[in-house]
């Protein structure tokens, strides 16, 4: 299978050098206006699967298996790409003074959320609408993937969402055990390395499993819309149980589904 976006030796490096990647137009206008028609219609409940959705919403999975999104995940993980979760993240306006705006999620390394042997994951996020720091736009710290995980404690600032699970993890040999996860705020991160992108409408920006990234509350008067699919290479194992039957992308999506109605 092929991908229709090839990229380049110099976007490769810019990805293995800085952690992420903006790939321009990886969706089309007729493909984002069905995606968002398909989220504004109520679904049927076997359409909703929280975060494996793409294995029952065939527009979810369309995405997912795009050939572009999973093609240039191929491309970056030098193998065949896993489908392992799928969000829609959808940010709501702030009112006209700035408030009550949707709120962000502090800025994490995606592997203490989804450890996986070896670690190979990472992410697509694609812009549903045009995004940038005023809505609440995607955030990173360019060159962070080189270091370990870095320490985290459970998020404390307003401006991100707070929560915390229990999750049952198994590793390839079948031993499970229990491991907390939290709203993770990384330690003593320093204001000046986040890079507040500005991503519009139809492009996407890949990262390692290892970058970390997030964002801040939206305080425009514009909705913030935004698609995410994490992946690993087909060989890797993931721990976290709940996840853990990944989908291997065998062929790229190209026909794309109606809207729900
Ligand atoms: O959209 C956001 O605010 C952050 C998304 C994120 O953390 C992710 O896609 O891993």
């Amino acid at each position: 299978m092929t991908a229709t976006i090839t990229l380049t030796p110099e976007q490769r490096q810019d990805y293995a050098s800085k952690g992420y990647l903006i790939v321009p137009n990886v969706l089309t206008e007729k493909e984002l206006l069905a995606f968002l028609k398909h989220e504004s219609q109520p679904k049927p409940e076997s359409m909703k699967k929280g975060l494996r959705s793409h294995t029952a919403d065939p527009m979810w999975n369309y995405l997912s298996s795009h050939h572009n999104i999973a093609g240039i995940a191929q491309q970056l993980l030098n193998g065949q790409p896993r489908i392992v979760q799928t969000m829609y993240l959808a940010k709501q306006p702030a009112d006209a003074a700035g408030e009550g705006g949707g709120r962000g999620i502090a800025l994490h390394q995606d592997t203490h959320y989804l450890p996986s042997d070896p670690n190979t994951l990472m992410a697509c996020w694609i812009a549903l609408n045009d995004t940038s720091p005023d809505n609440g736009g995607f955030c990173t710290v360019p060159g962070s993937h080189k270091g370990d995980l870095r320490k985290t404690h459970k998020n404390t600032e307003e401006d991100h969402l707070s929560w915390e699970n229990e999750h049952l993890m198994r590793d390839r040999h079948g031993r499970e055990w229990k491991q907390m996860m939290y709203s993770f705020q990384i330690e003593n991160l320093n204001d000046d390395c986040i890079e507040h992108l500005t991503i519009p409408r139809g492009s996407a920006v890949f990262f390692t499993g290892m970058t970390i990234h997030g964002s801040f509350a939206n305080r425009s008067t514009r909705p913030r819309l935004a698609f995410a699919v994490h992946y690993l290479h087909e060989d890797s194992w993931l721990l976290r149980a709940d996840v853990q039957e990944t989908t291997l992308v065998s062929e790229f999506s190209t026909v794309l589904p109606e809207p729900v109605s």
